[in-house]
């Protein structure tokens, strides 16, 4: 190795972060831009992908609706980060596990949560997640960045039950500010667990704007500390997402270990339906620039020009979408109501004494 002659430090910064560009494949335009990249998906999967967004978009508006009619309880919008969260679920198998953020409930719906479930979730009802252990998925995660210890963990166990599968997380640009963050991938990657870390960094945790996150110039070099690969995509790029998660994939699977994934996106929405004004820390030109990126309206025009979306395709799927939300929001409706004793019951496969007496306490009470 050559001496060094002198404490080049920030140099070594400066060539570091410019290894961490965008991957772009699929333009705003919906122009392929990077060929080498394009992934081998079949037509059918790419239709695939576009319908389960346009889907996931119905989704969010009728959930922002059913929100503010009372009929939902916590909801965190999804609109404008679909390629990030259905194109990187597109890229596993129904084996891998999924640990959730709050916002992440499109990609357990794909994984098969049903809707009412996720509807009932929302509600803070017990049921919402029922069954989920069938799954392979975890509730979403509302302390921020702990998902990356448990998919640590998750992913540990994954490989040491030698299973050819892996653990996804997700978390946000402020996550990735979490101590968790940085426990979670480095614990992984000393233990090359076949973990995949996604960072959706929708620019904004609620109000702060991603320029006061970190100092970082990428949170995709955040990587680098822990010795794992790393990669920042365009996240309003379905095909960048898929591509990258079905790489990570591969090594994980591989023995290779963890990978770290920025996701580069914009949440058209408020942070959540719980009251924040988004006009308070965001301005219309800011909006109006990200709205240019939408990744439906990118893959719309990439699928039309090769014969594979039509007007009458994306009907039938918006009509698919809305009859399913009608019907699983009236299922959602007659689940019995929620009792002291269902969310005691639910928390540990043996009480411990003191919930024993609380759920004999509630017992007695709703007998009555
Ligand atoms: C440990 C912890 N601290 C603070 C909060 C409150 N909180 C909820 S969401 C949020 C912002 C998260 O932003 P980001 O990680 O960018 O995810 P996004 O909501 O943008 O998807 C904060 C601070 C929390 N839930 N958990
Ligand atoms: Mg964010």
């Amino acid at each position: 190795m050559a001496p060094h002659t002198a404490i080049d430090e920030v140099n070594a910064l400066h060539e570091i972060e410019a290894r961490f560009d965008t991957v772009q494949i699929l333009n705003e335009e919906g122009k392929i831009v990077n060929d080498s990249l394009m992934p081998g998906l079949t037509d059918d999967e790419l239709q695939e992908i576009m319908r389960r967004m346009v889907y996931t978009r119905i989704l969010d508006q009728r959930s922002v609706s059913l929100n503010r009619q009372g009929r939902l309880g916590f909801y965190a919008p999804t609109a404008g980060q679909e390629a990030s969260q259905i194109a990187s679920h597109f890229a596993l198998e129904k084996d891998d596990f999924i640990l959730p953020g709050y916002r992440d409930v499109p990609q357990l719906i794909w994984h098969g949560l049903p809707l009412e479930q996720a509807f009932l979730w929302s509600r803070g009802h017990v049921d919402g997640m029922k069954g989920i252990e069938k799954l392979n998925i975890l509730p979403p995660q509302i302390i921020i960045g702990a998902q990356y210890v448990q998919t640590a963990g998750v992913a540990l166990g994954i490989k040491k039950r030698g299973k050819k599968s892996v653990a996804i997380t997700y978390t946000g640009d402020g996550g990735s500010s979490q101590g968790d963050f940085y426990e979670g991938i480095n614990f992984a990657g000393a233990f090359k667990a076949p973990a995949i870390f996604v960072v959706q960094n929708n620019q904004f945790a609620i109000s702060t704007p991603r320029s006061l996150q970190t100092a970082a110039k990428t949170l995709a070099q955040k990587a680098v500390a822990a010795g794992i690969p790393g990669v920042a995509v365009d996240g309003m790029d379905p095909l960048a997402v898929y591509a990258a998660v079905k790489r990570a994939r591969e090594r994980a699977v591989n023995g290779e270990g963890p990978s770290l994934i920025e996701t580069i996106c914009y949440r058209f929405g408020p942070h959540t339906m719980s009251g924040d004004d988004p006009t308070r820390y965001r301005t219309e030109d800011l909006d109006n620039e990200w709205a240019k990126k939408d990744p439906l309206v990118r893959f719309r025009k990439f699928l039309e020009e090769r014969n594979l979306w039509s007007n009458e395709k994306e009907n039938e799927t918006i009509e698919q979408a809305k009859e399913d939300i009608k019907a699983a929001i009236k299922k959602a409706d007659s689940a019995p109501k929620q009792k002291v004793t269902d969310l005691i019951s639910v928390m540990y496969e043996e009480l411990p004494y003191t919930l024993k007496e609380q759920y004999e306490f509630y017992k007695v009470k709703e007998s009555r």
